[in-house]
């Protein structure tokens, strides 16, 4: 898919454009473009084919065409004119947080910075400071970015796993068209569902181990060919630039084969001494007793052998799950579809990009039973907050649609803004006309902010804390926050915390998530969904949500209608 590379030539022309102090507009234009593109479920390169490219939303006539010609030319003329006179390196610098179209331009124009080198040189040796407007503390503050940037530029190594999922299903699709293939899955670090990836695994099951493996190497999708023999071929993908490993076992190891390489690799390690201490040896090949082969079809055949309950593959990272599968144990995880509804949605009101209808329609399409509205509260003018009159009709049209569509309830709900204060931001009368509440930091992120969600937290009205840290996965560290407080005060006033299922938040994360269980605090997982595209998302949060061990129970928008009632009525 050329959905990334596309998506990527779309923002430099927006950095070139600020950099030129372009029209504003303009520059926006191809921002919202590119991160519809780089959202975007279907091959751009099927939609320019078979539909219209200005079906996706964001992308005009203008920017179509200009998608068109490099799909058909591999050249975009306008991206060749207005980087012509910009140096890569310059717009690159446009990544560094607070590093503003303006003030590059200034730093470039006065200073003649062009480059990460010198960017840093001119900060070391005072000019920067200098330069009127900026001062010491700016160029402390951008110091700081530029560490920031350049670890997350070093993490390069790895990839989030939303970013690559839906790559991962195209080869997949593909690799089971292939005649001898039986079997295709992805194991590794995929398959445990970790939030980050340093390569991605796939197991096929086929007795044509040289078809597949030539079949698979001329891939759209495969950028660069690293190795390939008879068992096992490494190859770079597309866009994203991740490594893929692929391997061809026959059906008598397949299980032994998926066991191996789901790992991880402490898992593994653990799982072999227990097998050594039965007088058994277990490797990619099976299970064997001196030179016979006795299980390795199936991953369940081995852990029966093994005397192990079935360990899901989230839970393999040597944490306690050996032990636990071997007194049969384990505890029953929440499962991808337990889900019975999403409550952290986004409509036209606030800065969604759907109506209410059509969240409920993708609803049903997902088989959910319910829908929580939880558009922007009024403070978040960034976001198109709703005033209380446009709270009003919401909620008017909300009790239309209920009555339309019976055996499916829509709730009313709010992102409300966490105000500077800790206070909500609405009166009293308005936050009880709701169903639930999400209190959210959307502002002074370093101002008292575990002061302000322990306040929140307080209050009566608030039901469930939205991305509780504020991190975004490899981009920015999140809030300075004291989450064990934070935690603490959620277990005192029964306050749910928000899974938010969204890529590049995954906020709270497994860890975080593990701890608060412990604690007892019961989640919410959410998608954030300003699209309907974003419901796909949520199976990442059930992801964490197994990942850190959690039962459906603990989740509570795996709830029946009237359960889920009983418990926000009760909670907020
Ligand atoms: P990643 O790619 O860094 O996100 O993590 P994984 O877990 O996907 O690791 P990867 O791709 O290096 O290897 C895939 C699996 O193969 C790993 O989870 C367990 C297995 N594996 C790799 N190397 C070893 C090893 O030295 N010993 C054992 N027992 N298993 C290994
Ligand atoms: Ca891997
Ligand atoms: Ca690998």
């Amino acid at each position: 898919m050329k959905n990334r590379e596309i998506a990527e030539i779309l923002s430099e022309i927006a950095k070139a454009l600020a950099l030129s102090n372009d029209n504003f507009f303009k520059i926006r234009a191809y921002e919202r473009a590119a991160r519809a593109i780089k959202d975007l479920p279907e091959d751009i390169e099927k939609i320019c084919k078979e539909g219209s490219l200005t079906d996706i939303p964001g992308v005009g006539e203008g920017i179509a065409k200009k998608i068109k010609e490099y799909l058909e030319t591999g050249k975009m003329s306008k991206y060749e004119e207005v980087t012509k006179d910009i140096p890569h390196s310059l717009l690159t610098l446009l990544d560094i947080r607070d590093l503003g179209s303006k003030t590059l331009g200034v730093l470039h124009k006065e200073l003649g910075v062009l480059s990460l080198e010198d960017l840093k040189k001119v900060i070391e040796d005072g000019t920067f400071a200098k330069i009127e407007g900026l001062g010491e503390k700016t160029a402390e503050k951008i110091l700081y970015n530029i560490r920031e940037y350049e670890k997350r530029m070093g993490k390069q190594g790895r990839f989030l796993l939303g970013e690559v999922m839906l790559t991962v299903n195209e080869i997949v699709k593909k690799l089971k068209n292939i005649d001898s293939v039986t079997r295709v899955i992805p194991c590794g670090s995929y398959r445990r569902m970790k939030e980050t990836l340093g390569d991605i695994d796939i197991l096929v099951e086929s007795k044509d181990n040289k078809k597949v493996m030539k079949k698979f190497t001329s891939f759209q999708e495969v950028k660069k060919v690293l190795e390939s023999g008879e068992t096992k071929t490494s190859v770079i993908i597309e866009g994203q630039g991740i490594q893929m490993d692929l391997r061809v076992v026959p059906e008598e190891s397949y299980g032994a084969a998926l066991m191996y390489f789901t790992g991880s690799k402490d898992h593994n390690v653990h799982i072999r001494s227990l097998a050594q201490r039965r007088g058994l040896k277990i490797n990619e090949y099976g299970v064997f007793r001196g030179s016979m082969r006795i299980a390795g079809k199936t991953e369940e055949e081995i852990h029966k052998l093994l005397h192990l309950q079935f360990i899901p593959p989230e839970l393999r990272e040597d944490r306690g799950e050996i032990e636990l599968a071997m007194k049969g144990n384990l505890p029953q995880l929440v499962n991808y579809n337990d889900i019975e509804g999403n409550l952290h949605t986004h409509t036209k009101y606030s800065d969604g990009e759907n109506t209410i209808r059509d969240l409920v329609l993708k609803s049903l399409e997902l088989e959910y039973s319910y829908l929580g509205i939880s558009d922007h509260s009024k403070t978040a003018s960034y976001a198109n907050g709703l005033s209380v009159t446009e709270l009003k009709k919401q909620s008017e049209e909300i009790d239309r649609l209920n009555e339309e569509f019976n055996e499916f309830t829509i709730l009313k709900g709010i992102e409300c803004d966490i105000l500077l204060d800790g206070s909500l931001d609405y009166d009293e009368d308005v936050l009880s006309s709701l169903d639930y509440v999400i209190g959210a930091i959307h502002s002074h992120f370093k101002k008292n902010v575990t002061l302000r969600m322990e306040k929140a937290l307080e209050n009566p009205y608030l039901t469930i804390l939205a991305h509780p840290t504020g991190r975004l996965i490899s981009k920015r560290k999140g809030y300075e926050l004291d989450i064990e407080r934070v935690m603490d005060k959620a277990k005192e006033r029964e306050k749910i915390l928000e899974i938010n299922a969204y890529y590049d938040r995954l906020d709270l994360d497994e860890h975080n998530t593990r701890e608060a269980y412990k604690r007892g605090i019961k989640f919410c997982i959410n998608t954030d969904a300003h699209n309907l595209r974003m419901f796909d998302w949520m199976d990442l949060g059930v992801g964490i949500a197994r990942r850190a061990w959690l039962g459906a129970s603990a989740v509570i928008n795996t709830y029946k209608l009237k359960d889920l009632l009983d418990l926000i009525k009760r909670n907020g």
